[in-house]
């Protein structure tokens, strides 16, 4: 048995919040050379479409095809991969995208619905929902191809209205990942284009001959997926720049041990970056856990990052108290939060800040991570003190509505002159003033 090299820390050390600190700390920052590649990427498709796509993804992908028509994938092309599957990966798929399709769909109850209020003059205030037209997935096509990825990307823009949903996803070595397009085609993506990198980004930002411009990309990526998603908002909308994978568990002690430590392993084995914290007033089990990654980590054929994860970014944390943990949770505002306890409740009251929160011993998060139903694309370093996760509404937008009456016209004409003389903008008083009877 090996033994891991996790720190347990202990909030009563004087030095606990400095070194909670230095294991938080994660550098972003993208280097010189990859913003100066991105750059160049950007410019050319921007001067040469489709050409500069199919060169450039020639070269990165190492494959050698003549025109953008090999790089585009139709519905039969989607529905071969989808027939390919055998019974159970197929049942498994469908299942999970009908049960992500209802709950998007009870939140597009909520907030898709456009409103309006009419007050006492018969002016009439509003608000309208409209859905994008069109919009870009980025799937990633390297070591982390994840299909369910498809489906939390794809099936909220479907739900939300979006008339094209445009995916774009790398062949390195010209190898399709046929869940990958299976589960493309279950969530309803319109056109796959099997191009990645930050040439995909700038030809979905900019439009080429093929490629349809579209007006929001979502979706993960790597470092140039990343940097040419920065570059391009503005000219498109798109949903957040990604950090690796968080799991923090606050545990009452009543869990057993071993699914607590499985847990941590499942977002350690995504990224040598991935952060897994436990959390736990009570000092005894948090050395059964560690004795449950110890007996448990041989078996896991991701040991590696696993190891390199819990070595580098992981912690065991002892607290005074369950409510100091939840304190401390917040404080880090963790992508995925499990509270393991028996009564669950009592402390997710106390919660303010997580992507997602897990809640009691059943409720792994690998199953928010496939089938439950909420969205697994969710805020990551600490930016759960202000983002959401992935939903309808990152898919639609809103427009104010007003509707001013005769009698409306009259009150508020009367409060927008006076301010705008305020303002030395008589055009604007005299638009308000011609109005007034
Ligand atoms: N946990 C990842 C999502 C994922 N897990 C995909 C498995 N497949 C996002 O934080
Ligand atoms: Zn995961």
């Amino acid at each position: 048995m090996t033994t891991i090299n996790t720190p347990t820390l202990q909030t009563t050390d004087s030095d606990f919040n400095q070194q909670l600190q230095t294991r938080l700390a994660f550098d972003d920052s993208t280097d010189a050379g990859i913003q100066s590649a991105v750059t160049d990427i950007i410019a050319q498709v921007r001067a040469r479409g489709d050409a500069a796509v199919v060169e450039l993804t020639n070269k990165f992908d190492r494959i050698n095809v003549a025109s953008m028509a090999d790089l585009t994938l139709t519905q039969a092309d989607l529905k071969a991969a989808f027939d390919g599957l055998n019974d159970e990966q197929r049942t498994a798929l469908q299942a999970a995208a009908h049960r992500v399709k209802s709950y998007h769909e009870a939140q597009n109850a909520e907030c898709g619905k456009s409103w309006q209020y009419t007050e006492a003059d018969g002016t009439v205030l509003g608000q309208k929902v409209t859905p994008l037209d069109r919009v870009g997935i980025y799937v990633p096509g390297g070591k982390a191809a994840y299909p369910s990825s498809v489906l939390m990307n794809a099936i909220p823009a479907h739900v939300a209205g979006v008339n094209e949903i445009i995916m774009v996803v790398p062949t390195p070595d010209g190898v399709r990942n046929a869940l990958v397009l299976a589960a493309a085609y279950i969530a309803g993506v319109t056109t796959v284009f099997t191009v990645g990198g930050a040439q995909a980004v700038a030809a979905l930002a900019y439009g080429t001959a093929t490629v349809p411009r579209v007006d929001k990309i979502v979706g993960p990526g790597n470092a140039f997926v990343a940097e040419a998603k920065r570059r391009v908002f503005g000219q498109v909308g798109i949903d957040m720049i990604a950090g690796p994978s968080e799991i923090l568990i606050i545990a009452d002690g009543t869990t057993s041990p071993d699914w607590v430590a499985m847990d941590l392993f499942s977002q350690a084995e995504h990224d040598e970056l991935a952060q897994s914290i436990l959390l736990c007033p009570d000092a005894d089990y948090v050395a059964q856990v560690r004795a449950s990654i110890d007996k448990l980590l041989p078996d896991m054929p991701r040991r590696g990052v696993i190891r390199t994860s819990l070595e580098n970014r992981g912690m065991l944390i002892v607290t005074r108290s369950m409510d100091e943990a939840c304190e401390i949770s917040n404080t880090i505002a963790p992508e995925h939060l499990e509270i393991s306890a028996v009564n669950p409740h009592v402390w997710v009251d106390k919660i303010r800040h997580a992507g997602a929160i897990f809640m009691g011993a059943y409720t792994s998060e690998s199953l928010g991570d496939y089938c439950a139903g909420p969205n697994h694309v969710l805020p990551t370093s600490g930016t759960a003190r202000f983002s959401s996760p992935l939903g309808v509404y990152d898919f639609q937008k809103r427009s104010s509505i007003i509707h001013v009456s005769e009698a409306g016209a009259q009150t508020l004409g009367q409060i927008a002159s006076t301010l705008a003389h305020g303002e030395g903008l008589t055009a604007h008083a005299r638009s308000a003033e011609m109005r007034l009877k």
